[in-house]
C-alpha cells in the first residue's frame, strides 16, 4: 500500500496540491517532486522513494516542480500548476525563458563578502527573485574575511528595499540559525555568482554534503554546480542549489523591476507626468529624490539600465512571435491555394 502524497508535506504538499491531484489521484496515478533535471530524464521524489522518469510531453519539468507519473511510472504525465518560478532569459538565440527553479518560496540572493559587492548585479538577481513570485532574501556570506559585514549590510540594504538582509558565514557559523528559522518549512532556492558560496550555504543548512568549489580538483575552474538539486532541510522544507549565474539574462521582468525598485516607483507616484522617463521632464519626482540625496544616482542608472534590457528582450520575444505567427500564416494560405474551398 502506497504511503501517498501526505507523506510529501516536508516536501511542500499541502491541501491545494491534494484537490488538483485528486482527478490523479482517482486514476491511481503518483505524483512527486521533481528533484533533478537531466537531458531526457529527470528524478523524482514520491511518497515510495525515488523514481527517475522521462520527461512526457506535459511541458518541461523543472527542479521544484510536482510532477504526475503515468500509470507505468516511465514518464510525466502532467505537471501540476507552478505557483511560482525563478526565470532567466535562456542562454540560446531563442528568446524563451528558462526555469531555474519551480514552486519556490524563498529566492535567496547569495552574495561572497570576500569581493567588493556589485550592488547592481544584486538589484538585477533581486529583479528576477521578486519577478519569480516568492519572497526574495539577500544573504550576505563568508562573513569571517571581512570585518565591517555591518557597514556592507547597510549599504546593501539601499538596494533591497522589502527585502531581508543577512550577514553570514558558513565557516564559523554566524547567522545561521536566523537563516534557518527564515528557511525553515518553506521551498529556498540559492541564486548568485559562481563562488558565492551558495552550495556551502547548503550544506550548512541541509547537513548534505553537497559539490563546492573547495573540494574540486579537476582545474575546470569554478563552475562547480552543474545541475540543480533538491535537498531537503533538517526542520522540513527543501533547498534548490543552482549552479553559478555568470550573466542572468532578464526575462519578462516587468513585475520584478517594479518590486525591486519599489523605492522608485514611490517617488514616480508623485512626478508631474504620468509617462515620466525620469530623465529632465520638469517636476520628476525621483530626479528630484537624487537631487536632495535620498536616492543613490547609481540606483536610478542601474534601474534604467534593467527597464531597458528588460523592454529590449520583450521586444525581441514579440519579434519572434510575430515572426512564429507570420510563418503559421504562410502555411495556412498555402494550404488555401492549394485547396481553395475546403470541405467542412
Ligand atoms: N571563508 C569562507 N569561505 C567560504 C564560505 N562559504 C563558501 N566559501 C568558499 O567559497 C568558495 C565557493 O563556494 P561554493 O559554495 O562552491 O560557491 P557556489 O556559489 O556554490 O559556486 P558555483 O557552484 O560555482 O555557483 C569555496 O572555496 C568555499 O569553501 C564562508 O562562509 N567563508
Ligand atoms: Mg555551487
Ligand atoms: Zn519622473
Amino acid at each position: 500500500m502506497s504511503a501517498g502524497p501526505a507523506a510529501l508535506v516536508a516536501l511542500g504538499w499541502d491541501a491545494d496540491r491534494d484537490a488538483e491531484f485528486a482527478p490523479y489521484a482517482d486514476r491511481g496515478l503518483a505524483v512527486g517532486r521533481v528533484s533533478r533535471v537531466d537531458r531526457s530524464l529527470c528524478e523524482i521524489v514520491t511518497a515510495d522513494g525515488t523514481v527517475r522518469a522521462a520527461h512526457g510531453t506535459g511541458g518541461l519539468p523543472c527542479t521544484g516542480d510536482w510532477a504526475v507519473l503515468t500509470a507505468d511510472g516511465t514518464a510525466v504525465e502532467a505537471l501540476l500548476t507552478r505557483r511560482t518560478a525563478v526565470t532567466r532569459s535562456s542562454a540560446s538565440a531563442r528568446s524563451e525563458g528558462q526555469v531555474l527553479a519551480a514552486n519556490v518560496d524563498l529566492v535567496l540572493v547569495v552574495v561572497g563578502l570576500d569581493v567588493e559587492p556589485d550592488l547592481g548585479r544584486i538589484e538585477r538577481l533581486l529583479t528576477v527573485a521578486w519577478d519569480s513570485g516568492a519572497q526574495p532574501a539577500v544573504v550576505l556570506t563568508k562573513a569571517d574575511t571581512v570585518d565591517d559585514a555591518d557597514d556592507v549590510r547597510a549599504d546593501v540594504e539601499t538596494s533591497a528595499p522589502g527585502a531581508d538582509v543577512l550577514v553570514v558565514s558558513a565557516v564559523d557559523g554566524v547567522g545561521l540559525d536566523v537563516l534557518a528559522a527564515l528557511a525553515s518549512g518553506r521551498t529556498v532556492a540559492l541564486i548568485g555568482t559562481s563562488g558565492a558560496g551558495k552550495s556551502t550555504l547548503a550544506a550548512a543548512l541541509t547537513g548534505a554534503d553537497l559539490e563546492t568549489g573547495a573540494v574540486r580538483q579537476d582545474g575546470k575552474g569554478r563552475h562547480t554546480t552543474t545541475w540543480r538539486e533538491l535537498v531537503p532541510l533538517p526542520g522540513g522544507g527543501v533547498l534548490v542549489d543552482t549552479p553559478g549565474l555568470r550573466g542572468v539574462g532578464l526575462y519578462d521582468v516587468e513585475d520584478g523591476l517594479d518590486l525591486a525598485f519599489a523605492d522608485i516607483e514611490e517617488y514616480a507616484a508623485d512626478c508631474r507626468f504620468a509617462d515620466c522617463t525620469h530623465v529632465a521632464e520638469p517636476g520628476c519626482a525621483v530626479l528630484d529624490a537624487v537631487e536632495t540625496g535620498a536616492l543613490p544616482e547609481r540606483r536610478l542608472e542601474s534601474y534604467r539600465k534593467l527597464r531597458r534590457e528588460a523592454e529590449w528582450i520583450a521586444s525581441r520575444t514579440d519579434q519572434r512571435l510575430r515572426a512564429e505567427r507570420a510563418r503559421q500564416w504562410k502555411v495556412i494560405h498555402k494550404e488555401m491555394r492549394r485547396n481553395p474551398s475546403p470541405k467542412k
